[in-house]
């Protein structure tokens, strides 16, 4: 398999498929875009006819959209778990990872990825909503599922990968969790996925990319 995808400290969307990528075991090759630069929308375009990364290729199967790459990935090799089991437990993190995929806009906006900045900024009210809303939910899920494990639903699961870019721009803007409403758990989580090794090993790729 083939996964095309931009410049790893910026790429976001390029982080949530490829942390699953590398979770299911199987082998595959990376073809890196420079993003922010001159014909970039070229480079792109010449791989990906969404205009977009990340892409995945396997065979002659191409798959766009990082949402739907995970899904195709938890598909194709059910021994590694991508998702919970249980359907109920597996809504409720399709759930979580749809919420960021189409919503959060200001977070996004306001707080780009950027793996490589530690920053202070006064936030929007609008971002602050945002914020509030993901303590919420991280509070939620790790309180029904803390008994089976240190992630959204216990074990991991793709609703992780979705979340791992979150948690970086919280580190990289200075954001403090317990300012939007956290008890402790929502910060504990944030830690947890900065401490993984599938996304550690991204990091230092992203950050010797200089
Ligand atoms: N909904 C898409 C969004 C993908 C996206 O916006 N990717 C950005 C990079 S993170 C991109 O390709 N930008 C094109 C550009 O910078 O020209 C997904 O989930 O994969």
């Amino acid at each position: 398999m083939e996964i095309i995808i931009g410049t790893k400290k910026w790429s976001s969307w390029s982080l949530r498929a490829w942390l699953p990528l590398k979770r299911s075991g199987a082998a595959f090759t990376e073809t890196l875009i420079a993003l922010r630069e001159v014909g970039v929308t070229e480079a792109i375009a010449a791989v990906s006819p969404s205009g977009r990364v990340p892409a995945l290729k396997d065979g002659d199967l191409f798959v766009w959209d990082s949402l739907a790459i995970c899904e195709y990935l938890a598909d194709k090799f059910p021994e590694a778990a991508l998702w919970a089991a249980d359907p109920q437990r597996r809504a409720l993190g399709r759930a979580a990872a749809a919420e960021i995929h189409a919503g959060f806009a200001s977070l996004r906006g306001e707080c780009p990825m950027d793996l490589a900045l530690r920053t202070k900024v006064d936030l929007s009210e609008a971002t602050g909503e945002d914020i509030r809303r993901i303590v919420h939910l991280w509070n939620d899920l790790r309180g029904r599922f803390a008994a089976d494990g240190p992630f959204l639903l216990g074990a991991w699961s793709i609703a992780d990968a979705f979340y791992v870019p979150v948690a970086t721009r919280f580190r990289s803007y200075g954001i403090r969790l317990s300012d939007y409403g956290d008890t402790g758990a929502a910060g504990a989580y944030c830690e947890t996925l900065l401490e993984t090794p599938d996304y550690l090993e991204w990091e230092k790729a992203a950050l010797a990319e200089g």
